[in-house]
């Protein structure tokens, strides 16, 4: 099993736009972030819609720790701790009908504690998406805490998805509403850039990203600065056994 990235450099180094783009923004910026009280809206196409607080979705299901990679785009990696609940535990509670066949993730959007809330980067609220099958995968986490104690803001507090077969950007973080859908939802990096990042966003080493090649990585805390070493990236982020038969037939170059 791979090495975990120190607890240091997975709360120093984020990405986390809504506080600035630099990765040492999240951590200086985001402790304006109000994490109680929270409520996470369920809406669309289930049977049980309504306000979930925080404090109910924290105990609706056993949480455990998760060992998870986790690659960004940009082609670093780290290794991190979760802990949370399969986000299928939360779906079985609120009874999707049975025409939802997307759900999309929509993340805080406050302009008062977010300061780059008003920035042009996005068009905010962030907001992302997971194909039903996909959602409900067992792999996929809803994450509360991460290395044992509760999320850090910077990381995504009070509640964040964790999808460890796609990049990081899929993870969204500090959500405030799931919507269950008919259609494939648009997400706020697709419409940042379309010909870059796609609904799918799996990692595919195979695919290079129009700017950048995909096919290795570095692993943050390696050290080496410049001359780091890279490592090659593995296909659905090393996750293939679980997660390939999900695109069965799919062409995964059409659909990146
Ligand atoms: N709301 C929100 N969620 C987000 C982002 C963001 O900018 N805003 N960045 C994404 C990206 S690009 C990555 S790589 C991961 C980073 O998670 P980490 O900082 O916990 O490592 O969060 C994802 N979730
Ligand atoms: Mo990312």
């Amino acid at each position: 099993m791979d090495k975990l990235t120190d607890y240091k450099d997975a709360t120093s180094y984020n990405n986390f736009y809504e506080f600035g783009t630099d990765k040492g923004d999240p951590v200086k910026n985001a402790g304006t972030l109000k994490t109680r009280p929270w409520t996470v809206e369920v809406e669309g196409l289930v049977k049980k819609p309504g306000k979930y607080g925080i404090e109910d979705l924290l105990k609706l299901s056993a949480q455990e720790e998760r060992i998870y990679r986790l690659r960004c785009v940009e082609g670093w990696s780290m290794v991190i701790p979760w802990v949370g609940y399969s986000l299928a535990e939360l779906i079985k509670k609120v009874e999707p009908q049975g025409n939802a066949k997307f759900i999309e993730f929509v993340t805080l959007a406050d302009p008062k504690t977010m300061p780059f809330v008003g920035s042009r980067v996005l068009d905010w609220p962030y907001t992302e998406g997971l194909r039903m099958d996909e959602a409900m995968h067992p792999l996929t986490l809803l994450a509360f805490g991460m290395y044992g104690e509760v999320l850090p803001n910077q990381n995504g507090a009070p509640v964040r998805l964790v999808v460890p077969w796609k990049y990081g950007f899929k993870s969204a973080k500090s959500i405030v509403k799931i919507r269950f859908v008919k259609k494939e939802p648009s997400t706020a990096w697709n419409k940042a850039a379309a010909q870059e990042y796609g609904f799918y966003s799996n990692v595919n080493p195979n695919v290079d990203h129009p700017r950048w090649s995909q096919a290795t990585e570095r692993r943050i805390g390696d050290g080496g600065g410049l001359f780091a070493k890279r490592n090659k990236t593995l296909m659905f982020n090393g996750y293939e056994a679980q997660v390939g038969q999900l695109y069965a037939g799919m062409d995964l170059k059409k659909n990146y």
